[in-house]
């Protein structure tokens, strides 16, 4: 048996990560935000072999599903992203006609253990404070670790590079505010109220280019277009996913 040296663990771990991160510095696809649109959308662009870096700057993946609704883990998903939930694995019932439910659990689990099976290069707890934009293109994503936010230091930050920089990160539609205040160009309505159905088909038909180089999946499509909200059915976030990694995969 081999002896347990605790100097040989830190080397593998410092040694693995850094390697990791020295790959993740030229990009096709960096994906900001590994919420349920973010992860849906790697898995996608990884099926159809495009090279995908997503940064979370949370310590937990998920965003907004492990939550469910009002903390109740369980997510609906409707009729016409069910084919998804069949693809990843993921086990669901019929509450009634057109509505299913699944495990906020299972579907992240899935998303998360499917990409990484796939090659995903997945960093948390680092944060994306700004966009690199050269020629009126965005064309990657400045970075810093999370910590340094939460610690108020002030830390100068690092650059990866990205052909296509997508934001998935929710509400906020943190990288096109970004864009919007760097460019001066109006990118942004903001969200608008509830409306599920509505709201259900805008994020999907809406998804895509909002600036060149800079793609919008998920909640942020829905700040951006002014669009409603539509509460806890994910049906919308899956499909809007897939519909950018379509959009890229054409484009490329
Ligand atoms: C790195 C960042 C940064 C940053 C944020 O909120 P999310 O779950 O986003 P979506 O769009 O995939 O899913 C939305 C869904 O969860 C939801 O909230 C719904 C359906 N709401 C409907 C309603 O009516 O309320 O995930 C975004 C992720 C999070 O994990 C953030 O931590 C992360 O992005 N993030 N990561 N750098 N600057 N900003």
């Amino acid at each position: 048996m081999t002896y347990i040296d605790e100097i040989n663990v830190s080397s593998a771990i410092i040694e693995t990560y850094m390697n990791e991160m020295k790959d993740a510095l030229v990009n096709e696809a960096v994906i900001v935000g590994g919420g349920p649109s973010g992860l849906a959308a790697a898995y996608y662009l990884l099926k159809e072999g495009v090279s995908v870096t997503l940064i979370e700057k949370a310590l937990r993946p998920g965003g907004g599903l492990a939550g469910g609704g009002m903390m109740f883990n369980v997510v609906v998903v409707q009729e016409s992203a069910i084919e998804i939930l069949k693809e990843l694995e993921v086990p669901f019932k019929k509450f009634k006609e057109g509505y299913f439910t699944t495990s906020s659990m299972a579907l992240l689990g899935a998303l998360l253990f499917k990409n990484m099976k796939m090659g995903l290069k997945y960093f948390n707890l680092i944060t994306v404070e700004d966009v690199m934009i050269k020629q009126d293109r965005v064309v990657g994503a400045v970075i810093n670790w999370s910590s340094v936010f939460m610690a108020e230091l002030h830390v100068d930050p690092l650059v990866i590079s990205s052909k296509y920089l997508v934001d998935a990160t929710g509400h906020d539609a943190e990288i096109v505010h970004m864009v919007q205040k760097k460019t001066k160009h109006s990118l942004i309505k903001g969200e608008g109220p509830m409306n599920a159905d509505e709201a259900e088909k805008l994020v999907v038909s809406g998804t895509g280019e909002v600036f060149p180089g800079l793609y919008a999946a998920g909640m942020s499509v829905n700040a951006v277009h002014g669009y409603p909200r539509m509460g806890p059915i994910f049906g919308g976030m899956l499909l809007s996913g897939k519909r950018l990694a379509s959009l890229i995969i054409k484009d490329k």
